[in-house]
This record gives structure tokens, sequence and C-alpha cells, in this order.
């Protein structure tokens, strides 16, 4: 009895971390995945903190190479792993997030301190924050500041929305159904912007920034997905208050997207988007949606990926002039590469597997050899694999 009643509250324990006040997703179950393929090498995998459910890069440190920050959604951290410019990483920094279970899920890379050093911003999920780490430039790395946004923030784009010096930062707000919007100010700070609302706005959990409306000017916009009404809104830049953002058109994807990235995959001149539906099943997918250049998007196809994709990337992973996508399968612990035709068709999906959990990816030139390699965070394994292309 006693044994039994033990075991019991091990695996509430057990069930409450996996699943307990943090956002972001759940675990992997396993399963099959297909053999390796020639687009990228063996990855090579390193240690988190506890969950890291979001992974971004950028030159950290100053010293020209690129670096991988990690978001560790357990334990209030962010590791950064230091690069040195041919591939590996041969060392780590803990960066420490002063407020206790914050809950980080989202991060990006931006400038935000005007000294040409890249800074990194966190998003924490229980704390309705966003922390700004800077860097040295000596491999020393502080939380330097937080900001509040509003409830449940869960994902992040920065880009100068105002023109003006220093990054910008976009937050959706996945707890109240808004996006909260701080324009830096070149000196680490930001001014707030009153929260952007919208009826349309229904479980906001990804965003990306870009010309959705190029026809009209060159001014970012934004693109927001929501899994409670599984939707895309794109929000169309003010090109007279610089900086703010209206909400535009709505359209629909597949079922609960979790991530969006933007890139022209048809090569018209006109920014698309492609979102990840986690819960599309049984046969999960991305959606792309076609810009048509004024802030609207048209005729949504749809890619086969593997299970419960959750994040999603693109570049060019093979030099052909046509944008590739990456997707992380949280659900079945794989990568789904889709390489674009240029025609808005995309080759049948290869896939890599993953450890635990693959809960973001990113696709950037690690080792500076003009071709985008891929990260991945695997939220189930503490790890960060880096696939070095191998084309
Ligand atoms: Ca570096
Ligand atoms: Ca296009
Ligand atoms: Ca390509
Ligand atoms: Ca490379």
């Amino acid at each position: 009895m006693k044994i039994n009643s033990l075991k019991k509250i091990y695996l509430l324990a057990l069930s409450a971390f996996f699943f307990g006040a943090c956002g972001g997703g759940g675990n992997g179950d396993g399963g099959g995945n297909p053999g390796p393929n020639p687009i990228f090498q063996a990855a090579v995998t390193y240690v988190t903190g506890a969950k890291p459910e979001a992974v971004t890069s950028g030159d950290f440190d100053g010293d020209g190479n690129q670096d991988i920050a990690v978001a560790n959604d357990v334990g209030d951290s962010v590791t950064i792993l230091l690069g040195d410019g041919d591939g590996p990483f041969s060392s780590s920094v803990t960066v420490p997030l002063a407020i206790a279970n914050s809950c980080p899920v989202a991060i990006a890379r931006g400038n935000f301190l005007g000294d040409n050093i890249d800074d990194i911003a966190v998003v924490s999920f229980s704390t309705d924050k966003v922390s700004i780490i800077n860097g040295d430039g000596n491999r020393n790395f502080i939380e330097n500041n937080t900001f509040s946004v509003g409830s449940a923030p869960q994902g992040i784009s920065v880009a100068d929305f105002d023109g003006k010096l220093g990054d910008d930062i976009a937050v959706v707000n996945f707890g109240e159904d808004t996006v909260s919007v701080l324009l830096g100010n070149d000196i680490g700070t930001f001014a707030p912007q009153p929260k952007i609302q919208s009826e349309n706005f229904k479980g906001p959990f990804g965003i990306t920034a870009g010309d959705f409306n190029s026809i009209s000017n060159t001014l970012v916009d934004l693109a927001v997905v929501n899994q409670a009404n599984n939707s895309v809104v794109n929000l169309i830049g003010s090109d007279t208050v610089r900086g703010s953002f209206t909400p535009s058109s709505s359209d629909p994807v597949g079922n609960s997207p979790s991530a969006i990235a933007s890139g022209d995959f048809d090569n018209d001149g006109k920014l698309d988007v492609v979102v990840a539906n986690t819960q599309d099943i049984p046969d999960p997918t991305v959606s792309i949606l076609w810009g048509d250049g004024n802030g609207s998007f048209s005729s949504p196809t749809k890619e086969f990926t593997m299970g419960k994709p959750f994040s999603v990337d693109t570049g060019d992973l093979d030099q052909d002039g046509n944008l590739d996508i990456a997707v992380a399968n949280q659900g079945d612990n794989s990568i789904s590469i889709l390489m674009g035709r240029g025609d808005r068709t995309f080759e049948p999906q290869k896939t890599f597997p993953t450890e635990t959990a693959p809960s973001s990816v990113i696709l950037r030139d690690f080792n500076k050899d003009g071709k985008l390699d891929m990260a991945v965070a695997n939220s189930g394994s503490d790890t960060v694999s880096v696939f070095l292309n191998g084309l």
C-alpha cells in the first residue's frame, strides 16, 4: 500500500515536471525514422539546461563566429554554446535568469545595445517578461534588463520596426490574445507601445516579421499564428506612426498552428509564410500561404511532415535559388526537410532523426562555408543537435 502511494506521488511529480506550469510542447512518443540523408552530415549533440524549448543563433561574444543560444524552459536559464567558426562548439556558458520559475519558452537574436555585439531576447511564459541578455565581448554574459509584456507570452520576433537605431521586439501574448511591441532605443531599453488587439487573435502562439505589403511600401509588417482559431493574422506596419501595426487579413491554416516563418518560396517577389500545423492528425502538415504583395495571402497549399510539427525555419539549403523548409516534428523525434522547387511545390519530405521531442529548429551557417546548417533543440533530451550541411 505504502509503496503504491509513493509510486503515485512520484508519477505525479514526474508529470508535473514535464507538463507543469510552463507553456510549450509535450514529450515525444518515439517511433521509427527513415535513415540518414546526404543533405546533412551526422549530428553533433551538446548538453543544455532542462527542457530546451527554443533555439536561436548569433555572434554573442563578438569573435566573428556564430554561437547558439537556448531557452531552458525548466530551471530559469539560457545556455550559450560558443562557436569556433569551423563547426564545433567547444565551450558553453549558462546564464541564469533572476526570477524563479520564469519558464523561458522563446528566444531571439537582436542588436539592442549599439555595441555591434549580438544580444539575446528571451521570453518568459510564467512571469510575462522579456529579458535582454548582453555579452561584454569577453564571454561574460548577464541578464541586463527585463521588460513586461502581456499574459503568458509564447513567441517573439525581432526586427527594426521603426527605422531608428536599435532592434525592436514583438511578442505574442497567448494568455490574453494580444501582441506586445517594444521599440528599442539602442541603449538596451525599450519604449513599450500600446498592445495590439484583434478579434482574430485567439491563442496567438508564433510570430514572424517581414514586408508583406511590398507593393505599397518597404516597412516591416508582422504575421501571427493563432492556435485556438487556426489562423494567420497579418499586421500591417503603419507608414505614418512608425512602429505601430494594424491587424488586416485573417487566413485559415491547419489545426493548432504553433510556428510561422516567412520567405518568398515561389520567387515572385512577394513574401509568403509557412506555418507548422501541430495537430493535423493523422496526416501532419505545414501550410504555405502565398503573399499577394498587398498584405494578404491567397491559395494556401499544404505539405506533409511527420508527427506534431512544432517549429519551422526556412533557407536555401542546396543553393539552387529556391527556399527550402525545415520542420521540427515534436511528436515523433524527427526533422522534415522540404526542398523547394520555386513553383509553389516542394519535393516530398526528407526526414532526419533527432533526440527526444524536438521543439525548435533554425537554419544558419555555423562553419562559415556559405552553406546553411541546422540546429535543433531537443526538449525531451536536454540537448541541442547541430547538423552541418553535407551538400
Ligand atoms: Ca561568437
Ligand atoms: Ca512569393
Ligand atoms: Ca533550395
Ligand atoms: Ca555551413
